[in-house]
């Protein structure tokens, strides 16, 4: 019989690989043990993804290996996303999230969504790539109380400012919180642009949104 020791270390390594049908199988099976959603999540599926990350660092990763690392992850997250956010608490607020213009990374925006939701967060996703202009557009149709800035690289990140400036021109920064995070931001940069607030991960994004409901 696996133990769920063994099948983290599985989900590890083979998320690793990017084999996307044994994750799916292995998130499976986790959860047929009774193991927490979370636990897979932080102690096996994020720390793969992060030492993909390294390895494109050293170079013994290319893009390839990162993107169907990053699609395996995502099929699990699929499973996982009703999980961890069904916890029927009510709507606290509405929160529209993007990842800037230029950037297509979305694995790290789609869990903060999925802790949003799940604090009781109503999130409209525009997706990746999101340029200023659609901000702008999409903020006027749904009025929400935060818009959410995601950035992964050090060349995407000036979008924030290129976003907020993109508010302010069409007389919306009064009317909305902005938050920003990503992989490479960090709360200096976040001030620097002038953004309300910033969150290095999903579950400190709850935290910070709500304090800047209050
Ligand atoms: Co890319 N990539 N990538 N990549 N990728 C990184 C980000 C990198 C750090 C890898 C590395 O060198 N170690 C590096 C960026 C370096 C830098 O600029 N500082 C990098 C690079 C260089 C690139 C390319 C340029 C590679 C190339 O083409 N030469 C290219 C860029 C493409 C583009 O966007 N234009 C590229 C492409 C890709 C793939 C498409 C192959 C794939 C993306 C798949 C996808 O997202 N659908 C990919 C992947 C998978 C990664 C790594 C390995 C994993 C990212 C991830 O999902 N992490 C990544 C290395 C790494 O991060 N370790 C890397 C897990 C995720 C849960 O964490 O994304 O940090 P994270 O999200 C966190 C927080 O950031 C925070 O909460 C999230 C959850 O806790 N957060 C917020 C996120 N948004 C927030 C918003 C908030 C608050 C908090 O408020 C609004």
């Amino acid at each position: 019989m696996t133990t769920p020791e063994e099948i983290l270390q599985r989900l590890y390594d083979e998320t690793l690989l990017g084999n996307a049908p044994e994750v799916l199988d292995l998130t499976h099976q986790a959860l047929a043990l009774e193991m927490e959603p979370q636990t897979l999540l932080f102690d096996a599926l994020i720390p793969s993804l992060e030492e993909v990350g390294a390895r494109f660092e050293r170079g013994d990763f290319f893009v390839p290996e990162m993107l169907i690392a990053g699609r395996a992850m995502a099929g699990a997250m699929e499973v996982l996303r009703p999980l961890l956010a069904d916890t029927g608490v009510q709507t606290i607020g509405k929160f529209l999230m993007g990842t800037v213009k230029g950037d297509v990374h979305d694995i790290g925006k789609n869990l903060v969504n999925i802790m949003l939701e799940g604090a009781g967060f109503e999130v409209i996703d525009l997706g990746v790539q999101v340029a200023p202009e659609k901000f702008v557009e999409k903020i006027i149709e749904h009025q929400p109380d935060i818009v959410g800035f995601s950035a992964f690289l050090t060349t995407t990140m000036p979008m924030f400012k290129a976003n907020l400036n993109a508010l302010q021109k069409a007389g919306l920064r009064d009317q909305v919180i902005v938050m920003v995070g990503g992989a490479p931001v960090t709360q200096e940069y976040a001030d620097a642009v002038g953004a309300d607030g910033y969150a290095p991960d999903a579950s400190a994004t709850v935290k910070r949104a709500k304090d800047l409901l209050q």
